[in-house]
């Protein structure tokens, strides 16, 4: 059974990567599991047959024989459990590389969200300037931990996992801030991950995808 994902028809992040199709994508291409990709636009996403899918009108989905999923973290969980390659075999590990998962998206990603939130919707507000250095102070604070925590080390808890992946995709919506210039083993820890065959299919994959939306 080959899985079905949704992605943006064309992704307002110009094939950066940022968007959470690619998360799942790399999913997939970091187990060797095939799947097809089903475009969609602005407004497609938000009529019935798509909310019946995911039910706030956003991308992406997942679709496998009788399984439809949503929410990015729920469908790397799944391609991690359901395929080998992206959680370890012994229990506590894997509860841990789980835990990674839940940080990079409960306590990471939020502030970082937040930013890039702030800039699109209130950047030409008078509260901005004073704003935006409060976003960057909490966003600093879940860098300065995670720098401490990854140390010398590759990846997170032992060998790359879905906690990796995860919290690499998370960071990299900072790579154009500057942000992470001040955590030299964050910012190759991000390299790292880039470096992965996996990575590099998927990140070409979703430029694709902007490159013929652009030229047609
Ligand atoms: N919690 C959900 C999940 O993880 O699956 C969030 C899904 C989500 O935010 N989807 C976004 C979406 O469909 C696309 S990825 N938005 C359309 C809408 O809500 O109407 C978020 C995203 C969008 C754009 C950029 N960018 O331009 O850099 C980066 C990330």
């Amino acid at each position: 059974m080959i899985p079905a994902i949704t992605a943006f028809e064309s992704s307002p992040d110009r094939g950066r990567g940022l968007a959470r199709d690619m998360r799942v994508r790399w999913a997939l291409e970091e187990v060797g599991q095939p799947y097809e990709v089903r475009l969609v636009s602005f407004k497609a996403m938000k009529e019935p047959a798509h909310k019946a899918l995911q039910p706030f009108g956003q991308i992406p989905t997942y679709e496998e024989g009788d399984l439809v999923l949503f929410e990015s973290g729920a469908i790397v969980l799944h391609i991690a459990e359901r395929y080998p390659g992206l959680l370890p075999d012994d229990a506590n590990a894997r509860a841990r590389a789980i835990a990674w998962m839940f940080a990079a998206l409960a306590t990471v990603e939020p502030p970082i969200v937040e930013r890039s939130a702030a800039f699109i919707t209130e950047r030409d507000q008078p509260w901005y300037e004073a704003r935006l250095p409060i976003i960057e102070q909490a966003i600093h604070a879940r860098l300065r931990d995670l720098s401490r925590r990854l140390g010398d080390a590759d990846w997170l808890d032992g060998d790359f996992s879905a906690g990796d992946l995860m919290m690499v995709h998370a960071l990299q919506r900072l790579k154009s801030s500057g942000l992470l210039d001040a955590y030299a083993n964050l910012a190759a820890y991000v390299a790292r991950a880039e470096d992965r065959p996996a990575y590099q299919r998927a990140f070409a994959a979703q430029l694709a995808v902007f490159e013929a939306a652009k030229a047609g």
